[in-house]
């Protein structure tokens, strides 16, 4: 038998095209074959949509290549992996992404010329796959890029949402949410692993049995969901290697439900099926709180559980017993929405491997790391028991088991102080009885990580205060990075042929410290001259998208100012609003001839507003209010123009990032735990306009505190300017701009109030009021600096220059040698 299949084996590796050939005439064969055969349109006929899908599907066929030869080497070597869990990716599009890192961009782009089509304008078909919020998920998405470059052994996995993070209408200049049904039009980039699944159990009761004389405890679900795997391919860049991020989906199970046919009702109990679907149905839009709600619950779970499963197997696959597990699997928690993954490890090596608790605790102790992204309290994720305990009877058994010999080994520890012991206990008692999901990770992580210093300084000091005296060691941090893949390579091709250049090496594209290279330049006029050029031709690109969009108009000499990130009260968009009025007011009080001095500006803003987060939504309704006043003003002209993009997402972040001169990250100082945005825009060649908050504050250590723009209170003012509020008779700068949105100069008087009594009225909770003074002299050092081209230029140069730390190329080592202890695995060519 072994002969036959032996046989069969290489009569198709005979067969089949080993290699995928590049060369144009083979690209235009593949392109045409996928739009006759897949797509199923005439090759005679077929629209810019129809060969954007044909393109990716031969694209797709070389991806799938790599990614075959990885897993495969992968599983031969048995390397130590490491496994990303994370409910939110926000990949963005993925066919320029993967053509430039497959290191094949200009063999298509020549085959498609001959073709008649044009790469650019193909890639403009694809949607952007938004399965996430913020900087969380988009952190995700850059990290995978660099796990995959660097060789390293790495898993991800994360949920496959029919509907993505909603996109912004805007009415009227009010935010409206519609559907992200993203997958309308198909997905060539992953792979449906129908053989894949796994069962996920939900509800029912806990029993106790006895097996071969030992107690042991069985749960009884009430339901069961089958998971199914859709695989994502994710290729590095300079390597074969490419891993996978596996999304799951929920599908009705076979199992279980025997009983609902039986009662003769068969249409509703088809419709009852469905409903399971409904676990992987959507996103959860909200960035900032946890509504302990049952159905995010249970995405959290159905993920946990089906990757757990996903890992045993292939860990078992290769080994017998548990004694290597954890020299074999590290677990990553992205921030605490897949923390239950502790008690799931813990339930199935007690429960299904029969393993004692002590062993199976001594392993969960060596394989879990915890990653937080945030820097309040409140933003600390919680779990009501009454919830838990109905949904995953058994996993709240778990926890209190886990909270239980925590809570005896800390008395010995800290003896009976009783405040210090409640603070830290895994089980919060209140008027709703809940777990503490960041306790819980803490407890059973070897590692905890923070995201910048700064971050890393507040988790020691005040969130986690307790927990860090008792297990210093346990504390890191690995500042965020970025992948210059992305965000240079991919959207702004002209920086990086400049760079590559002037380095005379693309070598950077993979080890980004080169960057650096480009400082003995920064003063070079040629240099200069070029850059400017490159720097003109981005602008020229997003004002061309700004008049697309909105009809309006910008000078493209003015000053490119952009804000765009998710709208928070922390981030401060109003801040920028008001300083905004202000230079209004300003130039509108001036005669002709202090008018000619004014350096024009295009302030540009965007992001979404969580749905129910309705202060955010007035941020962003005033932004048009201003806007349509400023904008209509002849007084003021090109002098100064408001913009507010639309939808901001990935692929428009793509376009806005390269096109800034100067971009703000004005957080309130603590509120930020590092921010990304700002490391995209330091490596595009932006100017920083920023508070000492998050990563800026090592931004300032690379780049040098005169290359940026800083103002503000620092972290350590922040308490002490609370507790004194802003006086508003010292501030009349500040109080007249408050006073004419509640004059209602901009209109929506009466809207506006509750927005504006954040500000004055004594709260001023984010210092808005008692920073705007040193804001505005913040941004008139901006004006003045861009009047000097050449300074700025120069400035412009050095940004870019000393992004090179900021890249998550930097980020995945650190944590592969000192988080998760693995090493690189690369497939050969
Ligand atoms: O994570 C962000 C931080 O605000 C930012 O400073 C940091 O740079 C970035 C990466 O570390 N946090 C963030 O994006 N958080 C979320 O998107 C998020 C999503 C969901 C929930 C909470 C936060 N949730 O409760 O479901």
């Amino acid at each position: 038998a072994f002969g036959e299949r032996r046989a069969k084996a290489e009569r198709m590796f005979a067969l089949m095209d080993r290699f995928l050939k590049n060369d144009p005439i083979s690209l235009q064969k593949d392109i045409l074959n996928h739009v006759e055969y897949t797509v199923a349109r005439s090759r005679f006929s077929f629209d810019d949509f129809e060969a954007y899908q044909g393109l990716s599907h031969s694209v797709r066929d070389r991806l799938i290549e790599r990614w075959h030869d990885t897993q495969l080497y992968f599983k031969r070597k048995d390397p130590k992996r490491v496994y990303f869990l994370s409910l939110e990716y926000l990949m963005g599009r993925s066919l320029s992404n993967s053509v430039i890192n497959l290191g094949i961009r200009d063999e298509y782009a020549e085959a498609l010329s001959q073709l008649g089509f044009e790469f650019e304008v193909l890639a403009e078909q694809e949607g952007d796959a938004a399965l996430g919020n913020g900087g969380l998920a988009r952190l995700s998405a850059c990290q995978m890029d660099s796990l995959a470059t660097l060789d390293y052994p790495a898993w991800g996995y994360g949920l496959r949402y029919q509907y993505g993070l909603f996109r912004q209408l805007i009415l009227d200049g009010f935010q409206h949410e519609q559907p992200d049904y993203w997958l309308n039009f198909g997905n060539p980039w992953e792979i449906e692993r129908i053989h894949v699944t796994y069962p996920v159990k939900f509800y029912g009761t806990v029993e106790e049995e006895l097996l071969n004389g030992k107690k042991c405890k069985v749960w009884i679900p009430g339901e069961m969901v089958e998971a199914v795997a859709y695989d994502n391919p994710i290729p590095g860049y300079g390597t074969r290697n490419t891993i996978t991020l596996r999304l799951w989906a929920a599908k009705p199970s076979d199992q279980y439900d025997m009983e609902s046919y039986n009662t003769g009702d068969y249409i509703n109990a088809v419709v009852n099926r469905q409903k399971a679907e409904t676990i992987s149905s959507v996103l959860y839009p909200d960035d900032r709180s946890h509504q302990g709600k049952e159905l995010r619950l249970k995405q959290q779970y159905f993920f946990v559980s089906a990757s757990i499963q996903d890992i045993i197997r292939r860990f078992k696959d290769a080994h017998d017993n548990f004694d290597e597990f954890q020299e074999k699997v590290a677990l990553q928690l992205n921030d605490t929405h897949p923390s239950l993954a502790i008690s799931e490890v813990m339930r199935v090596l007690v429960d299904e491997e029969n393993l004692d608790w002590s062993r199976a605790w001594g392993i969960v102790c060596k394989i879990f790391s915890f990653t937080t992204h945030t820097v309040l309290a409140e933003g600390l994720e919680k779990i009501p028991v009454d919830l838990l305990g109905s949904l995953l009877p058994r996993h709240l058994e778990i926890i209190y088991d886990i909270n239980f010999n925590f809570v005896e080994e800390l008395k010995k520890r800290i003896g009976m102080d009783y405040n210090r012991l409640s603070r830290m206990s895994i089980v919060e008692d209140g008027a709703v009885k809940s777990i503490r999901s960041a306790n819980l990770s803490i407890v059973c992580s070897h590692t905890v990580n923070g995201v910048s210093r700064v971050h890393f300084e507040l988790l020691k000091t005040k969130l986690f205060k307790d927990f860090y005296e008792l297990w210093p060691e346990k504390f890191q941090y690995k500042t965020n990075g970025v992948t210059q893949r992305r965000w240079i390579v991919v959207s702004n091709p002209s920086l990086c042929g400049l760079i590559s250049k002037w380095l005379g090496t693309e070598a950077w594209i993979r080890n980004v410290d080169l960057l650096t290279g480009l400082r003995e330049y920064a003063a070079n006029a040629d240099l200069q001259q070029e850059w400017k050029m490159v720097r003109k031709v981005n602008k020229m690109r997003l004002a061309e998208y700004i008049e697309a969009m909105s009809g309006l108009k910008v000078c493209l000499d003015a000053m490119f100012d952009v804000q765009i990130k998710r709208i928070h009260e922390y981030k401060r968009q109003l801040l920028n609003i008001l300083g905004i009025i202000h230079r209004y007011d300003c130039i509108k009080s001036m005669n002709e001839s202090d008018r000619r001095k004014v350096v024009p500006r295009v302030c540009i803003t965007g992001g979404k507003a969580a749905p129910g987060y309705e202060i955010a939504k007035k941020i962003i309704k005033l932004c048009h209010a201003v806007a349509e006043k400023i904008n209509n003003d002849n007084d003021v002209g090109d002098l100064l123009k408001l913009v507010f993009i639309p939808d901001y997402n990935v692929s428009v972040a793509e376009l806005v990032i390269p096109g800034a001169d100067l971009s703000q990250h004005i957080s309130t100082a603590g509120h930020e735990a590092s921010g990304t945005g700002s490391m995209k825009f330091l490596m595009n060649g932006s100017l920083l306009l920023a508070t000492a908050d998050g990563s800026t504050v090592e931004i300032i250590e690379e780049i040098g505190a005169e290359n940026l723009f800083l103002f503000g209170a620092k972290v350590d003012e922040v308490p002490m300017l609370r507790e004194k509020g802003t006086d508003m008779r010292v501030n009349l700068q500040f109080a007249r701009v408050v006073r004419m949105i509640r004059d209602g100069y901009f209109g929506f008087q009466d809207y506006f109030e509750s927005l504006c009594d954040t500000v004055d009225g004594g709260s001023d909770f984010y210092l808005l009021g008692s920073d705007f003074g040193s804001y505005l002299e913040a941004q008139a050092a901006a004006d003045k600096a861009f009047v000097d081209q050449e300074k700025w230029t120069r400035m412009s140069i050095l940004s870019t220059a000393g992004s090179g730390r900021f890249s998550s190329d930097r980020t995945i080592q650190d944590y592969a040698e000192n988080t998760w202890g693995i090493e690189r695995c690369r497939c050969p060519f």
